[in-house]
């Protein structure tokens, strides 16, 4: 296991810049964009992602996409092709909020496997708006996306195999924070 610990890493970049197969956003139930990282993956992604999620919504969600759960829209004009939409939970609101975080990051590793991503960035979700403290928050996305590829050899091997999950921090102090989560967990 050891050899696979070098996937998962640390990069402190505005996650709308990386030329990667899929980033992750931290969206909410309606996918219809809002503030924070959501906000900025729209605008800079442009309104194919916008058209692409009022599709899913009528079509696949009709009530939001539940928390938890992940969806792929194109990336529009963004570097990445594909985007992620995936909602967290609201940290003082959502019972079992550390089991729906770290379901985030495991469904949107599934979701970006179908899409044969050999890279995907994550930010950091919940911990804006959605008040998820960022230690405890980082903690729990290592260890979500550690035990998600002990559970997925497979996404490893072949042409596709999975090559990096980057955990995007958007501050130095995040980055230290995540960095910090990423260098304790055992696998
Ligand atoms: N690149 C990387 N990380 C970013 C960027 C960026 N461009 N912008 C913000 N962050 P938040 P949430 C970090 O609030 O808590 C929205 O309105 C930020 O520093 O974006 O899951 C949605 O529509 C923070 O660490 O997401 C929902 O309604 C992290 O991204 C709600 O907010 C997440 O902060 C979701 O709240």
């Amino acid at each position: 296991m050891r050899k696979n610990r070098g996937i998962i890493r640390v990069e402190q970049v505005d996650i709308t810049t990386l030329r990667v197969d899929a980033i992750v956003n931290a969206a909410n139930r309606a996918l219809l964009g809002g503030g924070g990282v959501d906000g900025a993956i729209h605008r800079a992604g442009g309104l194919a992602i916008l058209r692409a999620c009022e599709a899913l919504r009528a079509e696949r969600y009709p009530d939001g996409l539940p928390i938890g759960e992940a969806v792929a829209t194109p990336g529009g004009e963004l570097p990445a092709r594909w985007v992620i939409h995936t909602v967290g939970p609201v940290y003082d609101q959502d019972r079992n909020a550390e089991a729906l975080l770290a379901a985030c990051y495991r469904n949107s590793l599934h979701c970006a496997r179908e899409l044969n991503a050999r890279t995907v960035a994550f930010p950091a979700i919940s911990t804006g708006v959605y008040g998820y403290p960022k230690g405890d928050a980082a903690q729990v996305a290592v260890r979500a996306c550690a035990q998600w590829i002990g559970d997925n050899p497979d996404a490893l091997l072949g042409p596709d195999a999975l090559e990096g999950i980057i955990l995007v921090a958007f501050s130095a102090a995040d980055a230290h924070t995540l960095q910090q989560a990423l260098d304790a967990v055992t696998w």
